[in-house]
C-alpha cells in the first residue's frame, strides 16, 4: 500500500510538472488529475460546502439532562430513566428510532439490563455515516483516591458524546440539505469493565458495541464510515489520532482532522498519532467490519492516559467546555455536509 502512494505520488509530481511547463494546458482540466488525488486524501483539496451551525449551549443542555438522571449505571433506576429519556427526545426531533434491548453479562457475572439506542435521519437514503456514542457511565471511581465504589457523574465519560449526537440530529431534523443519510447509535454497557488488578478477562468493555456488531439492527447494514465520539466535552481536551481508527479507516481519520483544522480547531485536532484505544468501535471495526475512527480525548502527560478526571468524581459538570462540544460538533457536521449525495436520489 505504501508502495503505491509513492507511486501515485511520483505521478502527480510528475503530471502537475508537466502541467506547470507546458503553456497550452495551463488554465485547461488535466483529465484524470482530480482522480488522482482523491485516491490519496493526503493530496485532497476540498472546500468546505455550507453547513449549519452546531450550537454548543444546546450541546451542553443534552449533557446536563443526562446527569441530571444521576449515574447511568445499567440496573439502576437513573439508567433505565436516562433511556427513556434520550428515546423520547430522539423520537421527538422527528428521528425513526430503534431500541435494541438485550442483557449483558458483566466480567463480575452480573446479568446487565441493557439497550443500544439507534435513531436514523432520512432513513430512505441509501448513502450513510454512523455516528456513535456510549451512553452509561462507570459503576465505580477505580481511579479516585476517595469513594471508589461509589459511581460517577460521567458528565464528559459518556454524557458528552452523547450530547454531541443529540444536537447533530436536531439540527439534521431541522435542516433539508443534509446530502446523506445519518445513524446515530448510542451504545450501552461500555463502562462495565474490569477494574485493573485483577486476573485479566479479555472484551469485558464495550458490551453494547459487542452486542450490536454480531447482532446489526438492519441486516446488511453498510454505512460509508463511522465516527465514535467519547470523551469529547472537557476543557482544552486534545484529539489525537488514535491507533485502532488509524489501522482501519485513516482515510477517515485523515478527513476528520484536516476538517477540524481548516475550521480553525487545530489546538483541538493534533496532527499526531497515539496509542490504540480498546473502545467501542474496535468491535464496529472487527466484528461488524464498518470502518470506523474514535475521537477520544488523550493526555499524554496524565498518567491515565486520559484525562486527570477520568474514572474519577470530578468527572463531572464542571470539567465541560462549551468551545469543545462546539469544535468536535462542528467538525462532524461539516464532515456531513461535505460527503456527496447518494447518486440514485
Ligand atoms: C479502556 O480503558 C480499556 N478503554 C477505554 C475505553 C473507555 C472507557 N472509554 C471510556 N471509558
Ligand atoms: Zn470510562
Amino acid at each position: 500500500m505504501k508502495k503505491l502512494l509513492a507511486i501515485h505520488g511520483v505521478a502527480l509530481l510528475l503530471i502537475l510538472g508537466f502541467v506547470s511547463c507546458d503553456k497550452t494546458t495551463q488554465t485547461g482540466k488535466v483529465e484524470g488529475l482530480d482522480e488522482i488525488r482523491n485516491q490519496n486524501p493526503e493530496n485532497q483539496e476540498f472546500t468546505l460546502q455550507p453547513a449549519p451551525q452546531f450550537n454548543g449551549d444546546s450541546a451542553y443542555f443534552f449533557i446536563q439532562k443526562q446527569v441530571e438522571f444521576g449515574p447511568r449505571v445499567p440496573n439502576t433506576s437513573a439508567h433505565k430513566a436516562c433511556g427513556n429519556y434520550l428515546v423520547q427526545v430522539l423520537k421527538d426531533m422527528g428521528a425513526t428510532v430503534i431500541e435494541q434491548d438485550f442483557i449483558a453479562t458483566a466480567f463480575s457475572g452480573t446479568k446487565l439490563e441493557s439497550k443500544n439506542i439507534i435513531a436514523q435521519f432520512n432513513p430512505s437514503q441509501k448513502e450513510r455515516i454512523l455516528l456513535g456514542a456510549h451512553w452509561d457511565s462507570r459503576p465505580f471511581a477505580d481511579q479516585d483516591t476517595d469513594n471508589q465504589d461509589h459511581p460517577i457523574d460521567g458528565a464528559n465519560d459518556g454524557a458528552s458524546g452523547v450530547g454531541v449526537l443529540l444536537e447533530i440530529m436536531r439540527i439534521l431534523q431541522s435542516d433539508s440539505t443534509a446530502p446523506v443519510g445519518v445513524d446515530i447509535i448510542l451504545f450501552d454497557s461500555e463502562d462495565y469493565g474490569q477494574p485493573e488488578g485483577m486476573d485479566y478477562q479479555p472484551d469485558t468493555w464495550c458490551l453494547g458495541a459487542q452486542h450490536w456488531a454480531k447482532n446489526l439492527h438492519q441486516p446488511n447494514y453498510s454505512p460509508k464510515y463511522g465516527i465514535l465520539l467519547d470523551m469529547v466535552g472537557a476543557k482544552n481536551a486534545k484529539f489525537y489520532k488514535e491507533g485502532i481508527s488509524l489501522e482501519y479507516a485513516p482515510n477517515v481519520v485523515t478527513k476528520v482532522w484536516k476538517t477540524g483544522s481548516k475550521l480553525g480547531y487545530e489546538n483541538f485536532f493534533v496532527e499526531q498519532s497515539a496509542g490504540a484505544i480498546t473502545d467501542d468501535h474496535f468491535y464496529v471495526n472487527r466484528l461488524a467490519r464498518i470502518p470506523m475512527i474514535d475521537i477520544i480525548q488523550h493526555d499524554p502527560n496524565s498518567t491515565s492516559y486520559f484525562g486527570s478526571y477520568w474514572h474519577t468524581h470530578n468527572d463531572n459538570m464542571e470539567v465541560i467546555d462549551k468551545a469543545t462540544l462546539k469544535a468536535v460538533g462542528q467538525t462532524v457536521l461539516q464532515v456531513i455536509y461535505n460527503e456527496k449525495p447518494d447518486k440514485a436520489s
